[in-house]
């Protein structure tokens, strides 16, 4: 097998596209294609600062490494979930990376911030799933972080393989306002929300596996704990099995949503946010999730210490 773009002898064959790449012209394929996207979408300006949420985990700091190659001026973000010993590595690994790379990294801790709460303490004692608590305090916290640091960007490293189960899940439950919001580039509806972007978002995590083995990024292989039994990966796994028929499936499933009915459901009128009452961030009702959340917990804890006296 022959590299298709310079005939010398291919390390990497990536049916989707009908291609095999050598290992140099595979990291600069890889990269295009995130540069497309970026451009494509209008995601960011050459010369605007960008913050990449970082996990620790093979997308987020593939996203990282491809951006700062490609001379975007980066920031990472790390959020301590608090996820036990799955945080502690993560953590390590995203700090690794930075320092290698010579890139500013800026941590939020969970326990550390606000009522200091990470995310099992916040289920346990909510009665949420930990990726329900994880997803309201991570976008929260997202947006206060570069609403302090003041970018107007966030980047994240969804890849195709989570658009595509997204996408899955969001038509099995014909979810139209999450449709609606289901894009590349989500813009701010309040002036204390950053834009979203996903750049790799047409890039699959076979794709982005490879490109951070050939880069030789260290990053954390397991998985949160929590990620065990999501129904995410059922979805996954359906379209993993429709891929391996008809090799595209996944680009052709979501590259076609956001060129053509994504528009329409995104016609859907949306509220604009109002402020939260309790930490100033925008809110759909008078108190953001976030503080309806700590809310709860403190509730609970109140209760707990007033059966004890
Ligand atoms: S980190 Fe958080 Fe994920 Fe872990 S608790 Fe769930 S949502 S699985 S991306
Ligand atoms: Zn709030």
């Amino acid at each position: 097998m022959k590299c298709t773009r310079c005939r010398a002898k291919a390390e990497v064959q990536l049916r989707a596209h009908n291609s095999a790449f050598c290992r140099p012209c595979y990291v600069v394929f890889f990269q295009r294609q995130v540069e497309r996207a970026i451009a494509r979408q209008r995601m960011f300006a050459r010369d605007e600062p960008v913050l990449v949420a970082v996990s620790g985990g093979k997308d987020s700091l593939a996203l990282w490494d491809v951006l700062a190659d490609l001379g975007y001026a980066t920031s990472g973000l790390y959020l301590g979930l608090g996820i036990g010993d799955y945080s502690a590595r993560s953590r390590d690994k995203a700090e690794a990376f930075a320092a290698r790379r010579g890139l500013p990294l800026r941590i939020v801790d969970l326990s550390e911030v606000g009522p200091g709460l990470g995310v099992p303490e916040v289920a346990a004692a909510t009665r949420r799933t930990p990726c329900a608590a994880c997803g309201t305090m991570k976008r929260h916290s997202f947006d206060a972080a570069a609403l302090e640091a003041g970018f107007a960007v966030l980047a994240t490293g969804h890849n195709l393989d989570d658009e595509a189960a997204r996408l899955l899940g969001n038509v099995l439950h014909w979810q139209k306002d999450h449709l609606a919001r289901q894009r590349p580039v989500l813009h701010p509806t309040h002036p204390k929300f950053v834009r979203k972007v996903k750049p790799l978002y047409l890039v699959s995590e076979y794709e982005t596996a490879v490109y951070a083995f050939m880069r030789g990024i260290d990053y954390v292989v397991e998985e949160c704990p929590n990620a065990v039994g999501a129904t995410q990966l059922v979805y996954k796994d359906v379209l993993a099995r429709l891929e391996v028929e008809s090799p595209g499936t996944k680009l052709r499933f979501v590259q076609e949503f956001v060129r053509t009915a994504q528009p329409a459901f995104a016609e859907v009128e949306h509220q604009a946010p109002g402020e939260c009452a309790v930490c100033g961030m925008p809110a759909y009702g008078e108190v953001c999730s976030y503080c309806r959340l700590v809310r709860e917990v403190e509730t609970k804890r109140a209760r707990a210490a007033a059966g004890r006296m």
